[in-house]
């Protein structure tokens, strides 16, 4: 309760500031994307999503909040794109955002403030959401999808039934796992069903990317897999705008 109204005063108070974590093409090395990860300073005392999201979607705080997170995302997006950088944006949706009345509006409102067109933007929902009851949702998804944004599935292969989503959503990436990507080259059989799901990803047309990178050994056995892209701390860590910028530099 305590912290429920610290985050009222939190998002009242513009308390919460934005990471990016820079997504790769495997195959290049080229930054393709980046993922917005919120972060929330209460004082000088750091609180991790983990801590804040579960409480900000029981009182429903997490639908200003999402609104918030999806405009300032899309804003410094569109920035970073408009120094001719073509770079797209990941943002994780959470369920109550998903369902609230305002959210097919809210995304696009995102999208024509900012001037990011659709397809730079990757929408990330985990296979949980779209199992039980799941009508409106994929409805609402399939929606956003049909204005050209993309959908990806996160935390790919621990839902327990990872595979009836793509057939009820259609999708256009998978995010494996960082709990399959921990075991490639050390554990036979994550390693074995890793390159099952880059082979069933890329059999279906998606984009497959492999989160939580932190070993070369890793990158090494993703590449040759053909994974499409990767993410993890050894590619490149959650950072500010500015590290951003500074990113764009040197890649430009
Ligand atoms: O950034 P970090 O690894 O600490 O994130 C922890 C968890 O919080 C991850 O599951 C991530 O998906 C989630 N998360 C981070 N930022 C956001 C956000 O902006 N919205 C939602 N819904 N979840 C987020
Ligand atoms: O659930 P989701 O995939 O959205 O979570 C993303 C979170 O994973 C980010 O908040 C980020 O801080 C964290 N993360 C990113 N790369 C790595 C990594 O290489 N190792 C670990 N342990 N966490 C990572
Ligand atoms: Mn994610
Ligand atoms: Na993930």
């Amino acid at each position: 309760l305590e912290l429920a109204a610290d985050l009222q005063r939190a998002l009242l108070e513009k308390q919460f500031a934005l990471e990016f974590q820079p997504i790769v093409d495997l195959a290049t090395s080229r930054v393709t994307a980046v993922e917005a990860l919120v972060r929330w300073w209460r004082g000088s005392t750091f609180v991790p999503p983990e801590q804040f999201l579960g409480p900000a979607e029981d009182t429903g705080l997490i639908v200003p909040l999402s609104e918030w997170i999806l405009k300032e995302a899309c804003r410094e997006v569109a920035a970073w794109r408009a120094s001719s950088w073509d770079i797209g944006l990941s943002v994780n949706l959470s369920l109550r955002q998903i369902t609230s009345p305002s959210f097919v509006e809210s995304v696009s409102e995102a999208l024509s403030d900012s001037g990011l067109p659709p397809s730079a933007l990757t929408l990330e929902v985990v296979e949980e959401m779209l199992v039980e009851d799941a009508e409106e949702i994929i409805s609402r998804l399939s929606t956003l999808r049909s204005l050209g944004i993309r959908l990806a599935i996160d935390d790919f292969g621990t839902g327990y039934a990872s595979l009836a989503p793509l057939r009820q959503l259609p999708v256009d990436m998978v995010k494996i796992d960082p709990s399959f990507v921990a075991g490639l080259g050390q554990d036979e059989t994550l390693t074995l069903l890793t390159r099952t799901i880059v082979r069933l990803g890329h059999d279906l047309g998606l984009i497959v990317v492999a989160e939580g990178i932190e070993r070369p050994e890793q990158l090494e056995l993703l590449r040759e897999m053909g994974c499409t892209r990767g993410q993890g701390y050894l590619v490149a860590r959650p950072m500010a705008a500015r590290g951003v910028d500074s990113l764009m530099r040197t890649s430009l």
